[in-house]
């Protein structure tokens, strides 16, 4: 009898056991987060930090445009928990429903936030999205190449002296807007014949590049190969510590500005541990250390006093006003997006 009792006995307590792992959702693997971020564009130690912290693995993949991210969701690439659209995408996928409300009693990091450029978000009161980095988009280029007194425009792409020496963004948005920006026309207009002069301009610049390019173009900068790339301003600062012949411009027609920020998908599986990342990334000391390492500007006031002198003075990163002004915002155009991917369309596939 005693002996039942215990077999008895055993069995509940195995069973108890395991149904409290199964629902607690607690084994002996790790946690896993997966994220979907531009290349180049966080501290991977800091990404090693949070994995120590918290106790679990962070898987990264990367994307080249907000259209290439958007295109792969679509098309049911699943299992993603934070991903970091630009403002214009933001909108456009809280609109399609795949973006969790964000429960800000989860993230109290958001107090650290600058309220200068939260101004340039589109999601002002931080709806669905964290504002993350802060960027303009302009020319790198090799500063042995130009005249003493060049005056950098978006036109230089015109110049076929440089033909195959050039690339431009592989981003629809950016390039029709460099164009548009040349024109003095607005990066957001939906005025056909203003976007079919900008398709027009486009076309003629793409005969003198080599490519439309968002990523490797930086490796062409170091190595020589391109002479004029119009980029990121991050990811050419970023690579001017490997070349001291780069420089960085935003062409005297003006530029974009955009806010890259941190989204958590519906889908998540594992929200709560991307509510805990998203509030580590605003940490003050955190979000230093990665501006250091990226060279873009997180809007973080807790940040800005543990920045190193050459970044606090460059105009590129922490925007003065003067800089600010000749930026404008890209930002969704709802069902006139279309008219932007027809013309993109055409640019790549014409001769
Ligand atoms: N390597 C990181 C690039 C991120 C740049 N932000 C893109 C803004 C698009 N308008």
């Amino acid at each position: 009898m005693e002996n039942i009792t215990k077999i008895v006995k055993t069995f509940f307590i195995t069973t108890l056991l395991l149904w409290i792992t199964i629902f607690s959702g607690c084994s002996s693997e790790k946690k896993e987060l997966y994220i979907y971020n531009w290349s180049d564009y966080m501290d991977e130690n800091l990404v090693k930090q949070f994995e120590t912290e918290n106790s679990c693995k962070i898987i990264l993949d990367f994307f080249d445009s907000n259209e290439t991210m958007y295109a792969k969701l679509k098309a049911g690439a699943a299992g993603y928990d934070i991903v970091f659209p630009s403002g214009y995408m933001v909108n456009v996928m809280s609109k399609e429903g795949i973006l969790l409300k964000l429960d800000h009693s989860k993230i109290p990091n958001l107090k650290n936030l600058d309220e200068k450029y939260i101004e340039f978000s589109l999601d002002k009161n931080q709806e669905f999205s964290v504002p993350y980095m802060i960027s303009n988009t302009g020319i790198g280029y090799l500063k042995s190449k130009v005249q003493e007194n060049f005056e950098p425009s978006w036109n230089i792409f015109a110049d076929s002296k440089y033909k195959g020496r050039m690339t431009m963004l592989n981003d629809m948005r950016e390039a029709i807007g460099a164009a548009l920006k040349y024109l003095g026309y607005s990066i957001n207009t939906t005025n056909p014949v203003e976007l079919e002069k900008a398709k027009n301009v486009l076309i003629g610049w793409k005969k003198n590049l080599a490519k439309f390019e968002a990523d490797q173009y930086k490796n062409g900068l170091v190595s020589g190969e391109f002479y004029f790339s119009q980029g990121y301003s991050g990811d050419i600062f970023q690579v001017m510590t490997e070349n001291k012949d780069i420089r960085y411009a935003i062409p005297k027609e003006g530029t974009t500005l955009s806010s890259d920020n941190m989204v958590i998908l519906k889908s998540s599986k594992n929200v709560e541990l991307a509510y805990k990342f998203i509030n580590f990334m605003l940490d003050g000391k955190v979000s230093a250390q990665n501006i250091e390492y990226v060279h873009y500007l997180a809007p973080n006031k807790e940040a800005y006093q543990y920045l190193s002198d050459d970044i606090k003075i460059d105009p590129a990163i922490l925007m003065p006003d003067h800089v600010l002004k000749r930026c404008e915002v890209l930002i969704d155009l709802g069902k006139e997006n279309a008219l932007y991917s027809k013309i993109w369309d055409q640019v790549k596939s014409a001769k």
